[in-house]
């Protein structure tokens, strides 16, 4: 089995990043560990939280794994608290990463325009480090405007598209993938581009309804995919269809505006859709 560890903080409450990688990835069947980078009360979109910052812990612990020989075969980061964390990662991919292993970086900062309430101006510049190093990197289009220097539109074509996955390619990942990209009103989806000049996209109707923790419930799920041995693009179509199925089970709900979307009723499904795609590619390794 797979092993991967993920670097995001703890939300107590409310589904984003650790609560939702964990039970993701297990259920895709790849063991999740965990390097805890801050402990919040809630996600910061909630009025009032606290936030304890953990970075004192991340050299100890990685000092520990490596007396321990213990390896990754995936590396997984999210929500970064502070600056100063995002050169600690960096310094953790440099101790950890290999040709061996994947470093997917969701740089979760930002959305419909603006950066979220715990970051300065500052952050997106040491984001942009943290996703050089990356195999791959995840962002949404205002991510990908901050870590590039690209104004933000709400109106675009495929040019901006992709002229945008070529400057993320320029901060010197491997591979870019856009989430959030439409040029449909009902449509919505992914594209990517890799250095070997490779690019895909897919779309799924767009929901309605937008929640948050969505993107970290799209990031586990691709890397859960990538894990398993699918290609890239089947897992970020099947991360897509996913994350709609949860959207659309939480719909009736009031309180997902809060809690995240109710991804716990569609694990089955996810079980489901992997299996199938495991089989149509002729995987023995379930
Ligand atoms: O879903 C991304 C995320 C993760 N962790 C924390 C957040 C957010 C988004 O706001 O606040 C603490």
């Amino acid at each position: 089995m797979k092993r991967i560890i993920t670097l995001q903080d703890i939300s107590c409450v409310g589904r984003c990043s650790i609560t939702v990688a964990l039970p993701v990835l297990s259920a895709m069947g790849v063991e999740c560990g965990i390097l805890p980078t801050a402990v919040l009360s809630t996600h910061t979109m909630f009025k009032t939280f606290t936030c304890k910052d953990l970075s004192d812990q991340i050299e100890p612990i990685s000092d520990a794994w490596e007396k321990e020989h213990i390896t990754f075969d995936g590396i997984y980061t999210g929500y970064l608290a502070s600056a100063d964390q995002c050169r600690q990662i960096c310094h953790f991919f440099d101790r950890f990463s290999s040709e061996n292993n994947l470093v997917l970086v969701d740089p979760a900062m930002a959305d419909n325009g603006k950066l979220y309430a715990a970051f300065n101006e500052a952050f997106p510049a040491e984001m942009a480090r943290v996703c050089a190093k990356a195999d791959i990197i995840l962002p949404n289009i205002t991510e990908a405007c901050l870590l590039t220097n690209t104004p933000y539109q709400t109106e675009y074509n495929e040019d901006y598209i992709r002229s945008l996955l070529e400057k993320l390619l320029d901060l010197g990942c491997r591979t870019a993938v856009l989430t959030g990209v439409s040029y449909e009103p009902d449509r919505l989806g992914v594209a990517y581009l890799d250095r070997s000049g490779k690019s895909f996209s897919y779309f799924t109707r767009r929901c309605t309804q937008s929640y948050h923790g969505t993107g970290d419930l799209y990031s586990s799920a691709v890397l859960g995919g990538l894990m398993r041995g699918l290609e890239l693009g089947d897992a970020l179509a099947l991360a897509a269809d996913f994350v709609v199925a949860c959207i659309e089970a939480t719909a009736a709900s009031d309180s997902a505006r809060w809690y995240g979307v109710e991804f716990e009723s569609q694990i089955p499904l996810l079980c489901q859709m992997l299996s199938r795609r495991l089989d149509e590619k002729g995987n023995t390794a379930r």
